[in-house]
């Protein structure tokens, strides 16, 4: 039986949170094996509902060949996305309330019906998808300098800090997300760009890959569930007064400002 104290971990790195304050990476100190690392993750989201805090959706990170191979990963990881995340479109975040925020595009997927893995498919999701939108999601690592192993991240709920989530919901059918080009623009000036297929293929199927993951410890997707699939464009770092804009073909724009 693991001797990690995962209560205790994510109370640390909660706090970190709270206090807007970079810390040493937890692997530095405590070993944490993937299996570790989900437990502390789920001892954070436990402590966030106890704070009255709701879960919005789930969230997936490093789906792109690029992240993975950069952590040397075989598969993505996930996260939850709170309700005092959520930045409306055309809205502001507070440099202030953050650490070090990046910034990366995304395509979101509103949950129409739930669904249980294993054994799910890209086009079981498209079925059980009622809209998608495009959205920004902004992350900020609790870990100083965004450094971390794989273990770090996951204990640290896939650095989820904000995330802007378009206001024009578009059903799935109407275009093949895998070919919707997505582009990044911080003042007017583009950032990076990329297509729907950076994500493991397909948008969809990483919430199939989500789906076969939360199986594994019992839990499901559910309708209503508004979840990010990962990042389309590379994470571009963000300072006070950046207008942060992203278009994606047939989604439309969702967008942002960073104030003090
Ligand atoms: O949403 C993401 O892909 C982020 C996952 C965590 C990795 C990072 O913080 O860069
Ligand atoms: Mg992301």
């Amino acid at each position: 039986m693991s001797s990690v104290d995962y209560k205790s971990i994510a109370s640390f790195l909660h706090l970190a949170e709270v206090e807007k304050r970079e810390v040493v990476r937890i692997t530095k100190e405590t070993p944490l094996s993937i299996e570790d690392a989900y437990r502390v993750q789920e001892e954070l989201v436990a402590l966030k509902l106890e704070q009255g805090h709701r879960i919005v959706g789930p969230k997936m990170g490093l789906t792109s060949r690029a992240k993975m191979k950069q952590m040397n990963v075989e598969e993505p990881i996930y996260g939850y996305i709170f309700d005092y995340m959520v930045v409306p479109d055309g809205g502001s975040i507070k440099r202030q309330e953050l650490i070090h925020p990046k910034v990366e595009a995304e395509i979101a997927f509103i949950m129409g019906k739930d669904i249980e893995g294993p054994g799910i498919t890209g086009a079981q999701v498209l079925a059980a998808t009622e809209y998608v939108v495009p959205a920004l999601e902004i992350i900020d690592s609790r870990y100083e300098n965004f450094q971390f192993t794989l273990p770090d991240v996951i204990a640290d709920n896939a650095s989820s800090s904000r995330v802007v989530i378009g206001n024009r919901p578009i059903r799935p059918d109407q275009l093949e997300l895998d070919l919707v080009g997505v582009t990044l623009f911080i003042n007017g000036e583009i950032k990076d760009l990329g297509a729907g297929a950076a994500v493991v293929g397909h948008p969809a199927n990483s919430i199939a890959m989500l789906a076969n993951m939360l199986a594994r410890r019992g839990e499901k997707i559910k309708a209503g569930d508004v979840i990010l699939t990962g990042g389309i464009t590379g994470a571009a770092m963000l300072s006070v007064g950046d207008t942060v804009l992203a278009k994606a073909d047939g989604l439309g724009e969702v967008s942002f400002k960073v104030s003090e």
